[in-house]
């Protein structure tokens, strides 16, 4: 977070009909519950909670079997990019409390609006374990929350959700983090637009330290803004069990906390999803509780004060 930057804006987005299944619509109350508000007054932000989004659903679209419940989706990512965007451009740093991932096909759109009108470029920062840089024609499911990459990336080309003239994201600049489930059909599209995919295997070989250092570096050095979006689902399932999409293999407490702190450190998060949380698969909130940890540490809640790197 840049020092004049102390303002956060929270955005709820109950949306569940990316996800193919209830209870994300939940997350944004769980989240307030687990106390996500207060932790950042208690760290010196000042804190507008905006609420939540209740769109109506887009009558002008249509869903089909190959994007589910299309109309809902595409209410909160117009809803979502406005409020996303209106919130940059007011000096305040918009955190999206969801709902399912479709969420981010709006906040990462208008986070690219607002970087176009800066004149910097967005980097994503992805933390999955999917890639979901499925398409309606490729995705075995037809559930959104499995698309939001491509959608941002300009990759998505049916029914226009969004003016099709708007920025969209580089997938060169999309990092992911913590990927162990990808399908066939994607796994060639990631590799073939340049997503720079960091597997757990990578993670395991490499540590979450090394590889974020290279990843802050490349946003560094090209004055660029960074969004992060976390799913529930990076985290192993043991950490993190409410979630509805859970893969084994996933990232330790530590390495997560490593992550958020490593990019508290940096300055250089413009925005954040807090995605996936589904309340009614949850362990007593434990879930939650990790979530709002999780922005506490990337908000600056530290232990100690250290040294800086350069220092
Ligand atoms: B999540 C799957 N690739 O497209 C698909 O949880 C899963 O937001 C998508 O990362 C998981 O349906 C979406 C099989
Ligand atoms: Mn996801
Ligand atoms: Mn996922
Ligand atoms: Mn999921």
């Amino acid at each position: 977070m840049q020092a004049q930057q102390k303002a956060v804006t929270l955005i709820g987005v109950p949306v569940e009909e990316g996800s193919g299944r209830g209870g994300c619509a939940m997350g944004p109350a769980a989240l307030r519950i687990a106390g996500i508000g207060h932790v950042l007054q208690e760290l010196g932000y000042r804190v507008n909670d905006a609420g939540d989004l209740r769109p109506k659903p887009a009558d002008d679209l249509a869903a089909s079997a190959r994007a589910r419940n299309l109309p809902a989706v595409a209410a909160f990512t117009r809803a979502l990019e406005k409020t996303t965007f209106d919130a940059a451009a007011a000096g305040s740093l918009p955190v999206a409390l969801g709902g399912d991932h479709s969420l981010s096909m709006g906040s990462v759109s208008g986070m690219a609006r607002y970087a176009a009108q800066a004149g910097r470029p967005l980097f994503v920062l992805w933390l999955d374990a999917h890639a979901d840089f499925n398409t309606p024609e490729t995705s075995p499911s037809g559930n959104m929350h499995g698309m939001p990459v491509a959608f941002f990336c300009g990759q998505v080309e049916f029914a226009p959700i969004l003016p099709t003239e708007r920025p969209f994201v580089d997938p060169k600049r999309v990092y992911q983090v913590g990927i162990r489930s990808v399908d066939e059909e994607e796994r060639i599209a990631i590799a073939r637009h340049g997503v720079n995919v960091f597997d757990m295997r990578a993670v395991d070989e490499e540590g979450v330290g090394a590889i974020m250092r290279r990843i802050l570096a490349e946003v560094e050095s090209s004055n660029g803004l960074l969004h992060v979006s976390l799913d529930v689902d990076f985290l192993d399932p043991d950490v993190a069990p409410g979630v509805g999409t859970t893969v084994p293999g996933g990232a330790t407490f530590r390495e997560a906390h490593l992550i958020m702190e490593m990019l508290h450190d940096s300055g250089l998060v413009s925005s954040l999803d807090l995605v996936e949380l589904n309340p009614f698969l949850d362990d007593r909130g434990k879930s939650a509780r990790v979530l709002v940890d999780l922005a506490a540490s990337l908000f600056g809640r530290r232990v100690l004060d250290r040294p800086t790197r350069s220092a």
